[in-house]
């Protein structure tokens, strides 16, 4: 028979998800608003047999190395798993699971939000009409932006968000382009009507838009580079709702100075929660939109993510492969 299993969270979840949690487990809850120190970490790792970490929590070789040998779980609160060093984590015997699946649809929906914001200027029309006196009233060429239907998207990753993405962004008439370490089934690729480019950099002076959807990993680190980012086109919009490492963020704002490139819609950073202080002269301007990683924050996705948590640690405990387990290696 299973004894009760430590597990330990490192933010306040969902009540209802922490009620379930302490009637399942042994549950070790994490009174504070706000991410846990290192030396918060440091304990948990000591005495938990399961860890429930967050993005904003690094667990690292050196953290690994303090964890006793009872820890045998990770059950990453999250889809990402980049904050989690997996190789070390394999080495140590630890598991790795994530909560992949249900945050696509809530992602893909804050990326067309934003893709919508930036082409018809949203965010920079609501400002205007709410400071002082600065709507002259409508004329022919007021507040023009650009036409969805028929302009290229360019996805980079397509996995469950940028399918997700595509789906809807067909329904707005864009044509999907995209680019992936292979393709995706050829019955996917009809029902998208979607064009496979082997070639990121090939794929990038095509389209209007581009939406990056691919998990950070080593590989994927600056995959958007200076060099890349300098083949968009002038008038290009870039989309960002995965990680902030992904792009060379010094760079962009660079090319968005120089009016290389036309404009963001940033959900996360190189330095989050601080700002380059250039990209928010920038959304000054009405250059770019940032939001502060919010493309998963629904109600509903976080309570199904506490459930996925739940089902994962319980499919471990009683001996079966978790159905998320991340395995190391995967860049
Ligand atoms: C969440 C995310 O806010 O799941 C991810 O990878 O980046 C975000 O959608 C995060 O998971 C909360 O831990």
């Amino acid at each position: 028979e299973n004894s009760t299993l430590v597990v330990a969270l490192t933010r306040k979840l969902p009540e209802g998800i922490e009620k379930r949690m302490a009637e399942l487990f042994d549950l070790i809850a994490h009174r504070h608003d706000r991410a846990m120190t290192r030396r918060e970490l440091q304990t948990a790792v000591e005495t938990a047999d399961v860890l429930v970490p967050t993005l904003s929590d690094s667990i690292d070789a050196e953290l690994l190395s303090h964890a006793s040998p009872r820890l045998k779980l990770i059950a990453q609160y999250g889809a990402g798993t980049d904050n989690i060093d997996i190789d070390a984590a394999h080495r140590a015997g630890i598991t790795v699971t994530n909560t992949s699946n249900v945050l696509n649809e809530d992602t893909a929906d804050m990326t067309m939000a934003l893709i919508l914001a930036g082409q018809r200027r949203l965010v920079e029309g609501s400002r205007q009409l709410l400071s002082d006196g600065a709507w002259p009233g409508w004329s022919p060429d007021f507040m023009l932006g650009k036409r969805l239907s028929g302009k290229k998207l360019g996805i980079l990753g397509m996995g469950r968000i940028g399918t997700a993405v595509a789906r809807r962004a067909r329904a707005f008439g864009l044509e999907i382009h995209y680019h992936n370490r292979s393709p995706v089934s050829s019955k996917t690729e009809t029902e998208l009507a979607a064009t496979y480019w082997d070639s990121l950099d090939q794929m990038l002076p095509k389209v209007d838009i581009l939406s990056v959807n691919c998990p950070y990993t080593p590989a994927t680190y600056h995959l958007l580079s200076r060099r890349r980012l300098s083949l968009m086109q002038p008038e290009a919009f870039l989309i960002n709702t995965a990680r902030g490492e992904i792009i060379d963020e010094p760079a962009l704002i660079d090319l968005l100075e120089q009016g290389k490139i036309g404009g963001a819609g940033l959900d996360v950073f190189e330095a989050q929660p601080t700002l380059d202080p250039r990209l928010v002269r920038l959304a000054q301007e009405n250059r770019v939109i940032l939001l502060p990683h919010m493309a998963s924050a629904t109600r509903e996705a976080r309570i199904d993510m506490g459930e996925k948590v739940i089902i994962n640690i319980r499919t471990f405990m009683d001996g079966h492969r978790p159905p998320d387990r991340i395995l190391p290696n995967r860049a």
